[in-house]
């Protein structure tokens, strides 16, 4: 095991290991991504270990300006179970999320150019079910989210209910929605009872892809879906 993996400090993460090393992208790690075909239309890639030393991204992160948001539950304000932060302009963006962004791109074939980011603190943070506005306007989208720091389930289950698919993204690792997954799915990160410690997705958003398919009414989605 590498120095630069530490042993947690105690009360600050849960996690056996943190990877400290500094932050560099594997581009090989598409070579072995797992493919998890949902159906015909959708399936996820599960890339394991793009980011080295996530660890090391997260912590450098948490200066960033972040947002709690609010929102309105049944008739009464609370506030979100996750913190928030948008890049709508990726050239403002830390160069490492816009060399990883450029990475994505080029594996993916899509052009991101915006990055919006959630910070779990620990396991009572979540990401209700949902679909990703405005990647569900057009029919098919392809919808990369890169994972920092816990391990955490990120599900996805049919629009109408049914058996959801349990997928463990772990610091490093991206997702990447394929086909009709905006459409036909809706995915969540949900709280957990087992602790956790923080956790950040960056999910990446593309204006091209959204244009190529904007003469397609998007189904409308609750406002309170995520
Ligand atoms: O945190 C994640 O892995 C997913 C979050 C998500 O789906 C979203 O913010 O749209
Ligand atoms: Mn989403």
């Amino acid at each position: 095991m590498s120095e630069k993996f530490r042993a947690d400090e105690p009360g600050l993460l849960f996690d056996r290991h943190r990877d400290l090393r500094a932050p560099a992208i594997d581009t090989t790690a598409f070579d072995s991504a797992d493919v998890i075909t949902l159906d015909e239309g959708s399936s996820i890639l599960h890339v394991r270990g793009l980011v080295i030393g996530h660890d090391e991204v997260l912590h450098q992160l948490t200066t960033l300006n972040w947002e709690q948001r609010r929102r309105w539950m049944y008739n009464r304000e609370v506030d979100e179970p996750r913190l928030t932060h948008e890049y709508r302009d990726l050239t403002v963006a830390p160069a490492f999320l816009v060399e990883l962004s450029g990475t994505l791109s080029e594996a993916l074939g899509v052009p991101y150019d915006g990055i919006w980011m959630n910070w779990y603190r620990d396991h009572r943070d979540g990401t209700s079910w949902h679909a990703d506005r405005p990647a569900n306007t057009p029919q098919t989208a392809i919808v990369p989210v890169v994972s920092l720091g816990a391990t955490r389930r990120f599900l996805i289950r049919p629009v109408d209910g049914g058996r959801s698919t349990s997928l463990t993204p772990a610091g490093g690792d991206a997702i990447v929605m394929r086909g009709r997954c905006q459409r036909d799915w809706r995915h969540s990160v949900p709280k957990q009872r087992t602790p956790a410690a923080a956790r950040m997705s960056l999910n990446f958003s593309s204006t091209a892809q959204v244009l190529a398919g904007s003469d397609e009414p998007a189904p409308s989605l609750p406002n309170n879906t995520r």
